[in-house]
């Protein structure tokens, strides 16, 4: 069994619903990739091996009784991550399209950078996996809007290959969106003067498993999001050093 919780520091999660077939080469490849970091792998309410699987590769695992959507899992490893002293979490799929090597470099392009948050972006190189042309679309759509409404340069806004230093997983973990969290938590970053850049990455086609987008789902979303950030535009932003727990009405 391979030891995936040797440090504390960096903090890879990975978000896994009936993801059975893929976490396994997964994890092997994070912890030959990446040996320093520990792996924390949040389940919640899967119904296939997901659990065992990780168990048996020997990351953390956190399960939770019933599935609660992507927003829940990547908010409960942020509260893990801050509990146990963590400084930078990277988050990854479990369904194995986001490579652990992309995964370092964007780790190491935070700590480079200084930026708070750095999200991996299919479309700033091109190469790898760039999703079907109908989401590709609703990314550019949701691409503009985030540029006019928070003035924030994101190409990749759905991305969710995306590394945190600990003052924007702090403020992650008492508020974050919910549904389909990746395009509006880049605006609440940006609105709370958190520094979000981009560095480019490639990603892999899901090769096993089940997608949890389905043609409506890819047809709701963008019509979800639409909303979800207008209406966070209209909110006052956070601020991220004192009470960000209580956003003011
Ligand atoms: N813990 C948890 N993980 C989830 C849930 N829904 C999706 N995920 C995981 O989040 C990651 C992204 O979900 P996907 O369904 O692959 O979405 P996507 O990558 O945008 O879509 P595809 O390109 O079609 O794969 C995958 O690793 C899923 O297993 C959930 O409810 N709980
Ligand atoms: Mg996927």
């Amino acid at each position: 069994m391979v030891d995936l919780t040797v440090s504390r520091r960096v903090i890879a999660l990975v978000l896994a619903y009936n993801e059975e077939a893929a976490l396994p080469a997964l994890l092997v490849e994070i912890a030959r990739v990446c040996p320093d970091w520990a792996v924390v792998v949040v389940s919640d309410g899967s119904t296939d091996g997901t659990a065992e699987r990780a168990r048996e590769a020997g990351a953390v695992l956190l399960a939770l009784p019933f599935n609660s959507g992507v927003a829940t899992a990547e908010q409960t490893g942020f509260l893990y991550a801050l509990h146990r002293g963590a400084e930078i979490v990277v988050r990854l799929d479990g369904d194995g399209q986001h490579p652990p090597a992309e995964a370092r470099r964007i780790v190491d392009t935070l700590e480079q950078t200084g930026a708070d948050v750095v999200i991996g972006s299919r479309f700033l190189v091109g190469g790898g996996y760039q999703s079907t042309p109908l989401r590709r679309w609703g990314i550019r759509w949701l691409s503009f809007l985030l540029r006019i409404l928070g003035g924030v340069r994101i190409t990749d806004p759905t991305s969710g290959l995306r590394a945190f230093r600990r003052r924007a997983f702090t403020l992650l973990a008492s508020v974050y969106p919910n549904g389909y969290p990746e395009p509006e938590s880049g605006l609440l970053l940006a609105r709370a003067g958190l520094r979000v850049v981009e560095a480019p990455v490639r990603m892999r086609s899901r090769d096993a498993g089940r997608s949890s987008l389905d043609a409506w789902a890819a047809l709701y979303y963008p019509a979800k999001v639409t909303f979800a950030l207008i209406v966070e535009a209209l909110r006052r932003p956070i601020v991220p050093s004192s009470g960000e727990e209580a956003r003011g009405s």
